[in-house]
Formats: C-alpha cells, structure tokens, sequence
C-alpha cells in the first residue's frame, strides 16, 4: 500500500478527521432547531425516534453541503468514475458512521447529554438498513465507505428494495422469517431524485426493420414499461471531504403506459399493474449463494442495470453529446458477482439499437467498460438462466447475447482451438441441454476487461479449476484484490475503548491507515500494556454478557472464552461441526466434572434461507441443544451455547468486540474470502479456522503462531474427493464422532420427540458429507483444545490478541481499492475543495 512506508510520527502530525468544526453548543443548537422546524415536535415531548431523526438532520446540514461540494467538483474536472453495481448494498446502521466520518460524534454525544439524552439510546432508535445478505452486501458497503474516504469519485447502484433481509424470529427453537421494515415510516438518510426517473422496458418482441440507407436495425417492442425511482443515500467519507452517493431504484408503474389501460376503463386492472410494478422492488431476495432462477429475480437484475446505465450515460453525454470515443475513459462498471452481468447486453442494445453504434465499436466500448468479480466456486451459486425464460422477459437481450456468443466462439475460440467442439462447449455462453441456459459467468468473463477473485487463493481456485480456458485465451484478464473491511465502522466505531487505547499509542490516523497499528506490537509483551487491552476486552464481554442476558435469558460468565461464530447459515461454513464439537466437550464434561477446560460461551448469529430445510435444521439443533447444556446443573456452566437472534450487522458491532475465539471452519476451497474473519482478528480474536480464503492471508500477516489452524488444506482436500471420501470410515473409526452423531438420533435434546435431528446425522453419513465435517473433526477438536490452553496463559494469550490487532492493516478495506484502482479501475483522486 502506498502509504505503508509514512512513518508513525509523521501520520500523527496529520490534520485531524474532521474538515471542519463543530462544537458542542452548534450541535445542540441545531439539534434543537430540527426538532421544531424539521420534526414539528419540541424537546418536551419528542421521542427517541425524533431526537434520532432531529440529530440526523442536523447532521445532514453538513452531509448535503459536501455532497453538493463534491458534486460540483466531479462535474467540473469530468473524472473518470467507477460505478459499482451490486444487487446488494448491506449497509446497516447510519447515523452512527456518519458522525463517526464527519468527525462530530464526541460533539453530538455531549449535545445530546446536555439536552438530557443519551446517544446510545438515541442511536439505537434507527433500523439497520439490511439491503443484503451477508458478505456479498456488506463488502459493497465497505468499498464504498472506502472510495469517499480516498477521494475518489464513485457511485454505487443498487435496488431500493422496501423490505431488506427478513427478520429472524425463533418459535418453539425454530426459525420464522418476518418482514423487515426499514423504512415503514420513511428514513432521514436518503434524498429522493425525481428529475432523474428512468423507463424500464420488459416482455413483449422483436421487430427486424430497415432504415432509409436499407440498414437492418431491431426494434423491441415491449410489453411493459416500468419506471424507475432514484433514492440517493449520501456516503461520507472518513473526515468528510468528499461526500459520493448510493443511488438505489425503487419500481413503480410507469404513468403514460397506465394511463392507456386508466383511460380505457380498466382503473381496477390497473391498480394490478401498479402491484406488478411495485413488486420488482418490493423484497429482498433472502438466498444467499444460491440462484433460485426465478422471473422476479431477473426482472430485478434487469430493472437496476437498466436504470443505471441510462443514468451512467445521461451523465455521460452531458459531457460528451454523442461523442462515444471518451466513454470508456470516463466510465467503469464493477459488477459485483454476475448478479448485474445483464448490464453488458443491455449496453449493447442501448448503443448499438438506440445510439446507432456498429457492433465492433459498441462492443469495443463494452469489454473496455465493465470488470467482474467472482465471489464464489459453488456450482449452485453460478447464475444460471433458462433461455426461454430469458426469452420471454428480455427478447433483444437474448438476441445480443446470441451474437455476442456466436462471435466470440468464432473469432476467438475457433482461432485459438481450431475444430474443437468440447472447448466450445465448455466456452458457450449457452449451455446446451435438455433446456438450455445463459450462463452469467461466462457472459461477464467474455464481456469484461478484467477479472478478479477476493482473495489469493480464491482467485489462484477460479484460474485453475472454474475457468481455465478463459484463462488461457484471455492471458492477464484474471487478477486477485483480496477484500477488505472500513476500520472506521469496524474498529473506531464499533470499539471505543480500544479505540481510545490504539490513538493513545499510534495517534489518531490509524482509521485511515490502518498499518501504523503495526506499532502495537512492541508493547505486546508489556505488562501494562497487556492488562489495559485485556480489561477493555473484559469489559466489551461483560457489555456483551448483558445484551446476551436482554436477548436470550442465557446469563454467561465474562471471563469464560468467548467462542464465536457469526455469519450466514450453510453446510459448507460447517456451523455443523462446531455443533458436534459443543456436543464433544458436553460428553466429556458429562463424563467427567472435572474436565480440564477454560468455562466457555459458544456464540453463533446466523440466518437461514427460508428455503433451505438442512440450514433450518441446525438452527434448530443449536438451539435445542443450547437449552439442554445451559440449564444442566452438573456441568457447572463451564459451557453455554448461546444463539442470537436476527444476527444482523447491528449485532456484529456488539459481538465482534467482545470476541475471543473467530471461528472460521468452512471446508478448504469454499469460501472465498470471508471478511468476518477479518473483523474479528482486527478487535482481537484469535481465529481457530482453515486454511481457506483471507484465512491464509491472516495467518500469513499475524504469524502462525498467533492463530490455531486445522484441517486440510485444499490439496488434501481436492485428493480426498478424487480418491473417494466416505464418511462412515471417520464414523466407526473415531468413537467420540460416532457417540456425538449417535446421540443426534435420541431424544435427549427434544424430549420425548426422538430423531428430530436426525437429518443432520443423516446428511453427514447417508448424504455422502459433501463438506467432509467428520474428516476435519478430530483436527478441528484438537485445535480447540490448543485454543483453550492458550487462553490459560494470559501473558501468552494477551499477547497474541494484541499481534492480532496490530498486523491486519492489509484488510483496510482502503487497501483494496487501491488495488482496484491501480489494476482495475485506474482511477485519479478528485479531491473536494
Ligand atoms: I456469490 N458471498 C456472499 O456473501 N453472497 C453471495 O451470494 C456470494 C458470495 C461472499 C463469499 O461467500 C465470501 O467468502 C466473501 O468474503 C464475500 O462474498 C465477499 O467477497
């Protein structure tokens, strides 16, 4: 990174966060002058929800200011800009992060305090924005955090979808999903755009017509036109220079095109049209890494895409008029996974159907325009559409794509593998077949510049195993940005008192450039320096001890290990492993009171799809098991299970400070990256993990010695499949794995209800084990174990917590935009005044 050289002293003379000043009496001023003139309400009788909202909008008087500043100053130098499109933007809370980044936190919590409020509470007042599912989403929201911070001028483009990820509820130990609602009474954190509505067209055919000069041209005739609605959220960056936007599109029906069906005397009908068309954004599709292939799913990729680019290129010809030479240099589009890969037919159709561009130029413009980037190997994760459906929803599209896969496997594919059908098979953007199908992947590796993994091994995995004839047509598209998380949201913010600590001993420049923690380290054998992290790590538990207690009831003890895992529920992240290990450590504690271990607290926060029976299943058995083991006397509550409800990224800010233990176990080769991970080793956590996605990259900055890995690697991995995995050896060979399987099929953890969780058994036994659980338990068991003997030496274990904390620099998510820009998107900084 290009900063890492900067020494310590240097940064520490740097200008504060803030680019301006606001003190205490102003905020409070302001305050109050939102909450008569904006809230219509007076201090008397505001509620919680007003004085958030008062403190918003005081907040957003500085917001706008720059947000128009930095407007101007993009228009004015006409940079270049990156526009990263994402069906999934997981930004969480507001408020919290914008003071944070404006630099006026300490001032509106002292405000607050003088108008007889306390932040904390007032904070708690604001639904997270859930706009996503998991990492996918939060990685959005974290690049963007980063790219204002560094000045350079982006978007975001996404779907204002009215309700995010479902709220998590358990009845009688099981899952239930209920909608969630953001914004039921609207939201201070977004401007509503209407002068810049887009149409939408969908359904309906294609015309072939010829022009005055005899031209063949197409001309779709659609059956539908929705309109598309621009929400932008404002996006401070860290000291607020420059302020970017998130631009999301929200559906409704367009109005000339109800008009007609109004006016013909079907306004009944028409009120159907409407729901049709507000059902485009209406929901967040809640699976995650699984395509479900559903027409909405589409309508919705297409519907943002579409609204986008027209914005992308009325911006663009503001500038440009019809001059098409300059597009690419003024413009990149990321797609983050294929989600959005039907932006890169509907840019062909709108420059070569709309703007009169040949295909050679329009299709120039294209692959110099777009990069992609993979997030997963898993087959069912990789988009697939069936081309009659296609067909039906997006006629000219598939046309497009028709001839941009008949050109390529001729011009490119034939030329490099004369005569070789099995590679063109393989290359098709068409899978042929009982029904054939548009393959995502392939459209955007074909329609991209550049190609990128999220991590290293992960893109060395998509080289290798997923696209390796790409790769050999396409020397150097392929390239790695390994992901990144904001130190603001996931340090400074979310860990004040380890904040406080960090900007005693480096300064207070280390949220920008998180590589001068590198200087913790040589105090990470002080005594004194040990006690002060280890007692703020200690308070974070029992912070965190109370929530679990208002959450759940459970009541755990502080200073017992803290053994958490965080993130979305899937066999191959084997929360099921660690199920049969909480199992394990019950026998023995069953077996044996005295069993030599730390007391320890088994974290997990985790959703579901709503259609995926097995996920729903293990939740169900976490939580069953955890009301048998944290209500059993004779294990002296030397262990608790404890599962979160609606785990959300409001509840990771909670938990990730207080954690001791990161698990991050998924099966070597399937997980891509991972970012918890990354956040949790950041506040201090040791991770017990695989060496699998950013887990290598972390054990490789922290040092072996301070993590506890376990398992196979990918190579044993990937020669176990090939040579025949079969679980049942692991079963009857290892008797603790058969007592801890067995005992699932008994009723001792639903009484009464014997082989309620049996499918778990089942699926790691009869069901093959496809994430080979029970071959990597023994090793997993013996790295908790060195896990929890390492906490009993607290010079030992303070010490490798502090190393954490001070070697993950490289995971700013600051860093990989900087790899972005320099790789990819090869953009110039626009400073803002
Ligand atoms: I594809 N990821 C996700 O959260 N949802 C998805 O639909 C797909 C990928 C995740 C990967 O699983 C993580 O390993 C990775 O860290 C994250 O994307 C961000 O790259």
């Amino acid at each position: 990174m290009a900063t890492k050289k900067t020494t310590a002293s240097a940064k520490k003379k740097a200008a504060p966060a803030a680019s301006f000043s606001l003190n205490t009496t102003d905020f409070k001023e302001s305050i109050l002058k939102h909450l008569h003139s904006t809230l219509g309400t007076d201090e008397n009788k505001a509620s919680n929800r007003a004085w958030a909202e008062a403190t918003a909008a005081a907040a957003n008087d500085f917001v706008y200011e720059r947000l128009r500043q930095t407007q101007k100053a993009h228009f004015e130098a006409d940079t270049r800009a990156v526009h990263y499109l994402s069906a999934e933007f997981l930004m969480g809370r507001l408020l919290s992060n914008n003071l944070h980044n404006l630099g006026v936190f300490d001032a509106a919590a002292d405000a607050l305090k003088d108008l007889g409020q306390d932040i904390s509470v007032i904070l708690d007042e604001e639904p997270d924005m859930a706009l996503g599912n998991g990492g996918l989403g939060r990685l959005a929201a974290c690049f963007i955090d980063s790219l204002a911070t560094l000045n350079y001028p982006a978007i975001g483009y996404g779907i204002h979808y009215e309700h995010g990820l479902f709220r998590q509820e358990f009845r009688d130990n099981r899952q239930i999903e209920r909608p969630d609602e953001w914004r039921e009474y609207g939201s201070p954190f977004e401007i509503c755009r209407p002068e810049s509505v887009q149409q939408v067209p969908l359904f309906g055919y294609v015309e072939t017509v010829f022009d005055e000069t005899g031209n063949m041209k197409k001309k779709w005739h659609p059956g539908r036109v929705i309109k598309g609605i621009p929400w932008d959220v404002p996006i401070v960056g860290y000291g607020a220079e420059t302020v970017n936007i998130l631009r999301l599109w929200e559906s409704r029906a367009s109005d000339f095109f109800n008009w007609d069906v109004f006016n013909a005397g079907g306004y009944i009908d028409s009120q159907a049209e409407n729901a049709e068309a507000e059902a485009v954004s209406k929901v967040l599709y809640p699976n995650d890494e699984t395509e479900a292939g559903k027409q909405l799913r589409l309508i919705q990729q297409y519907f943002f895409c579409a609204c986008s680019l027209k914005d992308i290129i009325r911006r663009y010809s503001r500038a440009h008029g019809n001059d098409w030479s300059k597009f690419s240099t003024q413009n990149v589009m990321q797609l983050n996974d294929t989600h959005p890969a039907v932006a890169i037919p509907e840019l062909m159709r709108l420059l070569v159907d709309e703007h009169d561009l040949n295909w050679d130029d329009a299709w120039t413009i294209c692959r110099e325009s777009f990069a992609y980037t993979n997030h997963t190997l898993l087959p069912e994760a990789l988009e697939k559409w069936d081309v009659s459906l296609f067909e039906r929803v997006l006629p000219r599209h598939l046309e497009i794509i028709y001839e941009i896969n008949r050109r390529f496997l001729e011009d490119e594919v034939e030329v490099k593998w004369p005569g070789n059908d099995e590679i063109k098979a393989k290359l098709s953007i068409i899978e042929e077949g009982d029904s054939r199908k548009v393959r995502m992947g392939h459209l955007s590796v074909v329609g991209s510049f550049k190609v990128n993994g999220v991590a290293q091994i992960h893109s060395e995995l998509v080289k290798k195993d997923l696209f390796p004839e790409y790769d050999a047509l396409f020397p150097g598209k392929f390239t790695n940005v390994t992901n990144g998380i904001t130190p603001r949201r996931w340090l400074k913010a979310c860990n004040p008192r380890l904040s406080a600590l960090l900007t005693e001993k480096v300064g207070e420049n280390w949220p920008r450039d998180l590589e001068l923690l590198r200087d913790i380290a040589k105090y990470a054998d002080d005594p004194a320096f040990q006690k002060e992290y280890m007692d703020i790590k200690l308070a974070n538990k029992v912070d965190m001890a109370a929530t679990i207690l208002e959450l759940t009831g459970v009541e755990v003890d502080p200073t017992a290990i803290f053994d958490i895992q965080i993130k979305r529920l899937h066999e191959y992240k084997r929360q099921q492993m660690n199920l049969l290990h909480i199992l394990a450590l019950y026998r023995r504690l069953l077996e044996n009171p005295d069993y030599d271990m730390n007391p320890r607290v088994v974290i997990f926060g985790s959703k579901a799809a709503p259609g995926y029976k097995l996920a729903k299943d293990i939740i169900y058995a976490l939580n069953c098991i955890a009301e048998k083991v944290n209500s059993d006397a004779r294990i002296k509550g030397k262990l608790k299970v404890v599962f979160l409800p609606n785990y959300r990224v409001t509840i990771a800010e909670k938990l990730i400070p207080a954690a001791d233990l990161s698990q991050q176990i998924s099966l070597a080769g399937y997980e891509a990256s991972g970012t918890g991970n990354m956040k949790l080793a950041l506040n201090g956590a040791l991770t017990v993990g695989t060496l699998d996605g950013a887990n290598i990259e972390i054990a490789e900055e922290a040092g072996e010695e301070n993590v506890c890995i376990f398992g196979m690697n990918v190579d044993e991995v990937q020669a176990l499949q090939a040579q025949g995995y079969n679980p049942w050896d692991y079963y009857y060979s290892n008797p603790e794995l058969k007592a801890v399987l067995d005992w699932l099929d008994t009723d001792y953890f639903t009484p009464g209800k014997p082989g309620e969780l049996s499918s778990i058994k089942r699926s790691l036994l009869d069901g093959g084990d496809p994430y080979m659980a029970l071959a990597d338990f023994q090793s997993y068991s013996d790295a908790q174990k060195d896990a929890d003997s390492r906490y009993s030496d607290k010079a030992g274990w303070a010490r490798a917590m502090i190393i954490n904390t001070a070697t993950m620099g490289k995971f700013n998510s600051d860093r990989s935009m900087e790899d972005y820009v320099r790789d990819i998107w090869k953009l110039t900084k626009c400073p803002v005044k």
